[in-house]
């Protein structure tokens, strides 16, 4: 994996595209991995599991959909349902989002959903991700991202989604909007959410780059507020979280309401061109090679 990283980083997704379509001309192993990855995101074992202590006041949320939690249609809407219900329980004013598995903490859409798809499906999919960002950005809860692996494109949307992200300090874990490197543009709501976090110039080279920073990195310009051991992720993150709330709730819901509504408004004005953009994109021709091939590219590491 990190070889691939180190290599998409190097030549760009392109690059790794061209040396994966010398393969692919030498063997066709590419449609068997694809139907692999599908019939695992069909498993109907909970892909979320939420624990509230009643006496805090703090829901941790654990991702644990392996092997890496990518957001599927499933997914997505399993977390939107918990976080509506959480958001509804008035005896729940924190949230910790974490992982399971081990080195991966989401590594964001799951590709599966964006190759194949009709338009329909394509845009019933968009819609949800659409949905758990405007949840989550909009929460009234104070949220925090307990990053305890990679988190790459929509998981680092997820993470840049919290009020605060605390994150593994080990190098290996890497974290950003990496989506330029799959030949893909990250949406305008992606941009805003990370323009929000890390400022403009730093978002202007992550984007265009589509760069994925290891946690020290991320750290630096700002992306993760704090690295910790890995053992001491989630007491950290709970921790914090008593410091977030000993605020009074009405002070700070509305003044995340100040700094966050205008960003939340001009997804919710533009929701629908949103979707018909992203089916528009993502069904072309051109743009559906670029995933087969970074599918069998993702496949191809482990042969
Ligand atoms: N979707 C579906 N399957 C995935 C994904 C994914 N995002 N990521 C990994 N997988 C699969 C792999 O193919 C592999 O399958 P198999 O076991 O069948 O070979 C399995 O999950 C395990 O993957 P790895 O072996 O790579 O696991 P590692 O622990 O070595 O690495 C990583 C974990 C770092 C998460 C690595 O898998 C990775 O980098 N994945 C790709 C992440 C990525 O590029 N995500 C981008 C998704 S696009 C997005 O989120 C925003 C899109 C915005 C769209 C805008 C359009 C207009």
């Amino acid at each position: 994996m990190a070889n691939v990283l180190r290599n998409s980083a190097k030549f760009g997704f392109s690059g790794v595209l061209s040396q994966l379509s010398i393969h692919s001309r030498h063997g066709r192993e590419c449609v068997s991995p694809c139907f692999s990855l599908q019939q695992r995101n069909n498993s109907t074992s909970p892909k979320i599991k939420v624990d509230l202590d009643s006496s805090t006041g703090v829901a941790v949320l654990r991702m644990q959909s392996p092997p890496v939690n990518s957001l599927s249609l499933d997914f997505l809407t399993e977390f939107c349902i918990n976080l509506e219900k959480l958001e509804m329980d008035r005896s729940c004013r924190g949230l910790i989002i974490t992982s399971t598995l081990s080195k991966v903490f989401s590594a964001g859409l799951d590709i599966m959903e964006m190759y194949g798809k009709s338009p329909e499906r394509c845009g019933e999919f968009w819609k949800a991700v659409q949905e758990m960002w405007l949840k989550l950005y909009g929460s009234n809860m104070a949220t925090i991202a307990a990053i305890n692996g990679s988190s790459p494109a929509g998981g680092c949307l997820m993470s840049i989604g919290c009020d605060y992200r605390i994150m593994v300090d080990n190098p290996r874990y890497s974290i950003g909007l990496n989506e330029t490197q799959l030949g893909i543009v990250a949406p305008f709501w992606f941009k805003d959410t990370l323009v929000n976090t890390v400022g403009n110039r730093a978002a202007e080279l992550s984007l265009e780059l589509g760069l994925l920073y290891s946690a020290p990195d991320a750290l630096k310009i700002g992306l993760v507020d704090q690295l910790v051991p890995e053992d001491q992720v989630l007491s950290t993150a709970q921790d914090t979280m008593s410091k977030w709330l000993a605020i009074p709730d009405h002070a700070r819901q509305i003044t995340k309401s100040m700094m966050r509504k205008q960003t939340i408004d001009k997804l919710l004005s533009n929701r629908e061109a949103d979707i018909t953009n992203f089916v528009s994109f993502i069904t072309k021709d051109s743009i559906q090679r670029s995933l087969r091939m970074y599918l069998e590219m993702l496949k191809s590491r482990k042969a």
